[in-house]
């Protein structure tokens, strides 16, 4: 299936409205995703801008601004590029799914993530010339989309003022320095790195400075970390910010048949939040024994790492698994099963490859 903009091989979830992540291969080629294999999360069609896009910045401001697009795009001087790994909540959900049915959510593998040199205004900048008011805790944003819920609403979503403040943050309209194109939230997206993908609102209409987090469904209802036996309702669950640390092997894929001896293993590890990944290891033999992987590119703060590892596989089936550890000294946990959650978010477990050496 192609689709528009995006190379033959994209994992399609869905067309309408489109979602499709990228096959493991298309990651696995370098650190920088190619714009053609960037994965595409969308809640609802993908809006159309009559007359121009409008940035509105208001709430607990001292000044309400309305900007044009030139009005962003033309700051040259405040103009900032930088590179950052979006992934998606549901990264990873199949593993989750295999554990128990997750119905009504697809069953994304671990394409749901990329990382791009993003360009923009850092928000802050923007946040300075509106004057945040006292009382104002968080920064929402809504995109001009509207979502297929029973009352549809623009998709939406707050981070804290403190992380909105951080220059990391940006208002973007360009992806590996060409314009965003129409899938990723042309013209302007914010781009939040550390942070869930959620909080990353495409087709961005509207920015809020509010004393609570966003009160839309897609903070208060969806992204949140529910108990297994849990119901999905508002407020319920633990609201998702930072992301968690996770690894995945791109290479060899599940099922692969591979000549024994020496077997290079590759994939990527993201910290999370502001921490690092410091180590990743893996395994030839499903956790018993270890090898560290060589941390690649180092392409900053906000993008993940890529890896690679060699591993001596005698013929047979072999499980290799990878882990990783984070600059805290966090790593992450073993099972799938412990992380069942009703909407399927943050599987971090352990990754798994089963291959076959012949
Ligand atoms: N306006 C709007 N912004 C959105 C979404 C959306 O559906 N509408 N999806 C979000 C989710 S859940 C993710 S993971 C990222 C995906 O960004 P991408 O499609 O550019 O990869 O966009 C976020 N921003
Ligand atoms: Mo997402």
């Amino acid at each position: 299936m192609t689709l528009p903009g995006k190379r033959g091989g994209m994992i399609v979830h869905g067309r309408t409205p489109l979602n499709a992540e990228s096959p493991r291969a298309a990651l696995a080629e370098g650190p920088i995703t190619a714009r053609d294999a960037f994965y595409v999360r969308n809640h609802g069609p993908v809006p159309e801008t009559p007359g121009g896009a409008r940035l509105r910045i208001g709430g607990l401001v001292a000044r309400t601004l309305v900007l044009s697009l030139d009005e962003v795009v033309g700051r040259t001087a405040d103009r900032r590029e930088v590179t950052a790994t979006l992934q998606c909540a549901g990264n990873r959900r199949d593993g989750l799914m295999a554990v128990r049915d997750i119905p009504g959510e697809a069953p994304w593998g671990p394409g749901a993530t990329g990382t791009a040199r993003w360009t923009g205004v850092p928000l802050v900048t923007l946040l300075a010339e509106a004057g945040p008011l006292p009382g104002a805790r968080h920064v929402g944003f809504a995109g001009r989309d509207r979502d297929g819920g029973p009352r549809p609403e623009p998709f939406g979503g707050s981070i804290p003022l403190e992380k909105a403040l951080s220059e990391e943050v940006i208002v973007a309209w360009a992806m590996n320095g060409r314009p965003l194109p129409a899938v990723h939230g042309a013209p302007l997206r914010m781009v939040v790195p550390g942070y869930i993908g959620a909080r990353s609102i495409k087709w961005l209409d509207r920015i809020e400075l509010r004393a609570q987090p966003w009160a839309g469904s897609h903070q208060q209802v969806a992204y949140r970390l529910l108990r297994p036996d849990e119901e999905p309702g508002p407020g319920r669950g633990v609201e998702l910010g930072e992301l968690a640390l996770n690894a995945v092997v791109l290479a060899p894929e599940e099922g692969a048949r591979v000549p024994g001896g020496r077997v290079e293993v590759r994939g990527y590890a993201l910290a999370g939040g502001a921490r690092h990944v410091a180590r990743v290891e893996v395994s030839a033999d499903g956790g018993a024994t270890w090898t560290a992987a060589e941390l690649l590119d180092d392409l900053g703060p906000w993008a993940w790492r890529t890896w690679r590892a060699r591993l001596r596989l005698a013929p047979g089936r072999a499980e290799i698994v990878a882990r990783a550890w984070d600059s805290a000294g966090h790593t992450h946990p073993e099972r799938a099963e412990d992380l069942w959650n009703p909407k399927g978010y943050v599987n971090n477990s352990w990754a798994h490859v089963a291959v076959e050496v012949v």
